[in-house]
């Protein structure tokens, strides 16, 4: 085909990848799928086990209904002896975490020597604390170097950590501490972001008001504002962590033990916690890591993630320290203070690989090229990205103006739930094609299926469904395993159903084409529309409201929220301004409405379904390409909207 782009010759010299070309990728594929027990338990011997497994996959999809399925569930391990303790030992001295603040120029370089001591101070605090094993410990923290610490010194303890991104609210915040039945928070004075403070433990205190589950708070002191304190609860990490001692001996724990629940939107009800281990997970970030981004031992890598989501947690922290890695951790923004802030930190840290999402690759490249070229790009050999499909306008600008033609793009697609990359293609071997994240990792069986479950063979579009477990998958929602096999497995029994729309050409190379359920992605933000409208019909002059999702320009989707009124209400700009500060206080400040259509009904099916597929044509502006609409329970609710639409819209 004539859009593919070969592998640049900088990308594959000096590789010591066993993934070399396709045909290693097509051996190594064929070997997973063929023995993947065999497959999967050779790559968990990558990390460091304090029993080895002898065992793979046990149970599966066809029996996710009883309980679910394990991999590795004779294994023994600690995950922090893999991601810290052998690095202390092999490569003390290495730069573990390379932390960017906010403000240009103010770094701190982490060794894995310094950070086993970390780790174990604030494990020893922790402990102290009362945190035990099997416990939830909440995290609302910015990005800082002690956020990480404060997730490997849980799972030191076999404790459970779940990161709350520190964008949500205080609603937000306290659905989580209760839904996971936290006993401590650790937390921070404030964060920093685009020169900006982030109130952390004043939204934490808020969050925490009459809950009496969460015993301790813990607060790093990032900024040292003035913060309420509540006697006996909250406790300074510079006084306990600093003072414990560095020496800390890991809780063993078995391999099916979570590691971390971390919640993610779906298309209704609230956000549900999906569940990681400890080792098929840290065997899965670990292995993908290495592998897609083939990683060397002098790379400088950068995730610009933030720790609260699952890139975080796979990529900026599991992945690169099980493997040994430099791994950049940056607390502020690509736009801070200037476009150029990636490409000058890039050229300061001599960063390697990097890897950020399509949304901030557009926002950059709409600011034009001289931010990029005024910046020494040379050390890169690897560009990702992740977060939602990119369009080969902004990839042709990634790797042309970026990497100048020298760099692998690696598109990978994958999930909250999936726990690490499962499509995508590996730097030195794939040849990739402008807006495909190409071809699945071994031991990923990707299937494309009709609605009524036929699977399509060959060149064709359907929705994505995975036909085998592989060890980074989540294995339950916390608390409701119901809903877990409800969400993922009903659709097509017997098969991991992702909720995404893909495309597969005849090289079968994967294109995905977003999501097909009430899932929006905002700026790579996963919320649900049930989440928006919820909040949205808890005001009290609105009676109904339905969101749907349209294409933006620089944030992949944005948010159009289609809104009916109690009978003798009006719209008017006080009333749109409270739907955003109720979207900000139940959800947070990216649940933000781009755009509101007041209207004197919403279409629906007979059996009083929201048509959102009319929805979202009307929200493209493409209401001439309705189709069908015999369906309508009062087909005049369509003409009606439409009258509305180029009348007064009161946006
Ligand atoms: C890692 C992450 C998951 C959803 C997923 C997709 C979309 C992610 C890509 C992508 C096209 C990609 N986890 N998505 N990566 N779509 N190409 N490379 O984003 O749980 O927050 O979101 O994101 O729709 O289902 S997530």
């Amino acid at each position: 085909m004539s859009d593919t782009v070969p592998v640049p010759a900088r990308v594959r010299e000096g590789s010591v990848s066993p993934i070399q070309d396709l045909n290693d990728w097509r051996r190594a594929w064929l070997q997973a799928r063929n023995d993947p027990d065999g497959f999967w338990l050779e790559q968990a011997r990558a990390l460091r086990w304090r029993r080895l497994p002898s065992e793979g996959l046990v149970g599966g999809y066809d029996t996710v209904r009883e309980g679910p399925f394990s991999w590795f569930h004779d294994g023994i391990l600690n995950v922090t002896e893999s991601c810290v303790d052998r690095h202390a030992e092999a490569t003390p001295d290495k730069v573990a975490i390379l932390w960017e603040g906010d403000a240009p120029g103010e770094v701190r370089r982490i060794t894995y020597a310094e950070l086993s001591a970390m780790v174990n101070r604030c494990a020893n605090a922790l402990a102290r604390l009362g945190l035990k094993k099997g416990e939830r410990a909440i995290l609302y923290m910015g990005m800082v170097p002690e956020a990480a610490v404060a997730m490997l010194a849980c799972a030191r303890l076999g404790a459970v950590h779940s990161v709350v991104f520190g964008g949500f609210s205080a609603e937000a915040l306290r659905d989580r501490v209760r839904d996971c039945g936290a006993e401590l928070v650790i937390t921070q004075d404030e964060g920093r972001r685009g020169g900006r403070s982030v109130p952390l433990k004043a939204v934490t205190d808020a969050a925490l008001e009459g809950e009496h589950g969460v015993k301790k708070v813990l607060v790093f002191r990032r900024t040292g504002a003035k913060v309420g304190w509540t006697a006996h609860r909250d406790v300074w990490w510079h006084e306990v962590v600093d003072a414990a001692s560095p020496e800390h001996e890991a809780v063993a724990c078995g391999a099916e033990d979570p590691l971390f629940i971390l919640y993610t939107s779906g298309s209704t009800g609230r956000p549900k916690g999906l569940v990681h281990t400890c080792g098929g997970y840290l065997t899965y970030a670990s292995y993908t890591h290495r592998v897609v981004f083939d990683l060397r031992p002098d790379d400088v890598y950068a995730c610009l993630a933030d720790v609260g989501w699952i890139t975080g947690h796979s990529y900026i922290v599991y992945g690169p320290l099980a493997n040994g890695a430099t791994t950049l951790m940056f607390e502020s923004t690509p736009l801070y203070p200037d476009a150029g802030r990636y490409w000058d930190v890039v050229e300061r840290h001599k960063v390697t690989i990097f890897y950020t999402a399509p949304t901030a690759i557009r926002a950059l490249a709409a600011q034009g090229d001289d931010f990029v070229t005024r910046h020494d790009r040379s050390s890169l050999r690897v560009l990702g990205t992740v977060g939602e499909p990119i369009n080969p306008d902004a990839w042709r600008w990634y790797f042309d103006v970026v990497g100048e033609g020298r760099c692998n793009i690696v598109d990978t697609w994958w999930q909250t739930e999936t726990g690490g990359i499962l499509i995508a293609p590996i730097a030195p071997a794939t040849p990739t094609r402008p807006g495909s994240a190409t071809l699945p990792l071994p031991g990923v069986r990707p299937q494309l299926l009709d609605p009524d479950g036929r699977e399509l063979r060959g060149p064709s579009q359907g929705l994505l469904c995975i036909a085998e477990p592989w060890p980074g998958q989540a294995r339950t929602v916390w608390g409701d395993h119901a809903r877990y096999v409800a969400t993922y497995y009903a659709m097509f029994p017997g098969r991991y159903f992702t909720g995404d729309g893909c495309l597969r050409d005849a090289d079968g190379y994967h294109w995905i084409t977003g999501r097909v359920d009430d899932v929006l992605n905002v700026s790579g933000h996963r919320m649900g529309t049930a989440e928006f409208e919820s909040a949205l019909v808890g005001i009290e002059e609105i009676a109904e409201a339905a969101v749907v999702g349209y294409p933006h320009p620089v944030k992949g989707q944005g948010v159009f929220a289609w809104l009916v009124l109690q009978e003798g209400e009006e719209c008017s700009q006080a009333l749109l301004q409270r739907c955003q500060t109720t979207l900000r206080v139940r959800i947070g400040a990216h649940a933000r409405v781009d755009r509101f259509q007041v209207v004197p009904g919403l279409p629906k099916t007979r059996s009083g379904k929201v048509m959102r597929r009319i929805l979202r044509k009307l929200a493209e502006g493409r209401g001439d390409e309705l189709g069908d609409v015999s369906t309508l329970a009062d087909a005049e609710v369509v003409s009606a909207i439409l009258s509305a639409i180029s009348g007064d819209s009161c946006e």
